[in-house]
């Protein structure tokens, strides 16, 4: 029994269209109505058209990534009882519709983050990065968050000042758009005043009272999932740690198995990103699936490499820091035992080969993904059958 294979599509819009998806040997994709705007109900009629435009294709949808949690839901502000309400209803609608698992994420407003959307790796190919003193320099010389010095030791800060020195303005301006002008998937874009005014809104919510905000949140939406059939599963933090000042409370095992034990449910699980959780040496991956088993719904399949200042790199998927081995055996295991194929994606690829020469979405272009998929499906028909499961 192997791994459903998936790649994530990003609708009518993605240069990667279902076919290229399909070449790449995979089933089926993971997508998500990207022109609803975050809060408003998915309706059958938008989810059931969507869902016949992949099936015309030949594929099948049955993994939503992402259905979003509104910044009301997770500062308790505004109307956020109501934009419960409407997810709940979003929920409903789209297991009418047949689909199984959610994906979603709590991460205060900004999704994941990069400073480097083009890294040169040793052999050519583009990678992206997190480089610490680039972020530094962006949080206290370009952005000038208030109290942001606060957030660092003297030593970030000389380097992140000595970093920011040799910047020149249009490689200040291109750090600032990779950061803060929205990566593929979130729906956020930030201008200097956007940003820092947002970043207010978040003053009085620290990460103990941020977790209060998503356990009430699964308290309300894990039983109307449960009833439905349907499996929620949160993505972690990208990258794990807290950043501009904003609480982060998905980065670690003690977290995942809070917010499980907060809605004790196996429709409250978790998208398992080895890439994320692996940028933290405290995470110990390989015993995370065995621990969380019945818990984990869906897979995101990537390695990164880090090091001793806190950069890393996204590396080749079955490279860097990931023991990519140990971690598709655990799979393996656990898919025997639970007898269900859990669905996967080789997350993010390298922009290599032709894709070089053209505009891709940053993680997102075909040729990489499909050579992390190509590599992740060996290793696990390797591993299955050496096990015999
Ligand atoms: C990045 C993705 C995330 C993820 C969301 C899930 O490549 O893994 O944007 O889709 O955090 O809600």
């Amino acid at each position: 029994m192997l791994m459903e294979q998936t790649m994530r599509w990003f609708g009518p819009e993605d240069p990667v269209n279902l076919q290229d998806i399909r070449q790449a040997g995979c089933t089926g994709v993971v997508t998500a109505l990207h022109h609803v705007p975050v809060g408003e109900i998915w309706s059958i009629e938008e989810v059931s058209k969507r869902k016949a435009a992949i099936e015309a294709a030949g594929l099948t949808w049955t993994v939503i990534e992402s259905l979003p949690v509104h910044e009301d839901i997770k500062k308790q502000t505004g109307d956020y009882l109501l934009f419960i309400e409407n997810y709940k209803q979003s929920l409903h609608n789209v297991a009418a519709c047949g689909l199984k698992v959610v994906t979603y994420n709590f991460m205060p407003i900004l999704d994941w983050m990069r400073t480097d959307l083009a890294y040169p790796t040793a052999d050519g190919s583009r990678a992206l990065r997190f480089e610490k003193s680039a972020f530094i320099a962006l949080d206290l010389f370009i952005l000038k968050r208030p109290g942001s010095e606060k957030d660092y030791t003297q030593h970030e800060i000389a380097k992140a000042r000595e970093r920011f020195a040799a910047l020149t303005p249009l490689e200040k301006e291109t750090l600032y758009n990779n950061a803060l002008m929205g990566l593929p998937g979130s729906e956020e874009r930030f201008t200097e005043a956007q940003i820092l005014a947002a970043l207010k809104t978040y003053s009085g919510i620290d990460a103990a009272k941020l977790k209060q905000h998503l356990f009430y949140f699964l308290q309300q939406v894990v039983p109307v999932a449960e009833a439905e059939g349907l499996k929620m599963a949160i993505h972690p933090d990208d990258p794990p740690l807290p950043i501009l000042g904003l609480p982060r409370i998905v980065s670690t095992e003690q977290d995942a198995l809070e917010l499980i034990n907060a809605a004790p449910s196996p429709a409250n699980g978790l998208c398992f990103c080895t890439g994320s959780y692996g940028v933290r040496p405290d995470n110990d991956l390989p015993g995370m699936v065995q621990r969380f088993g019945e818990y984990i719904h869906f897979l995101h399949l990537r390695s990164t490499k880090r090091d001793a200042e806190g950069n890393f790199f996204e590396a080749d998927h079955l490279d860097g820091d990931v023991d990519m081995y140990a971690v598709v055996k655990e799979i393996v295991l656990l898919m025997k035992k639970r007898g269900v194929r859990i669905p996967m994606r080789p997350d993010h690829g390298h922009q290599m080969l032709d894709d070089l020469h053209k505009t891709t979405q940053p993680g997102y272009s075909a040729i990489g993904r499909l050579r992390g998929l190509a590599e992740l499906r060996g290793l696990e028909l390797g591993i299955s059958r050496g096990l015999g499961a």
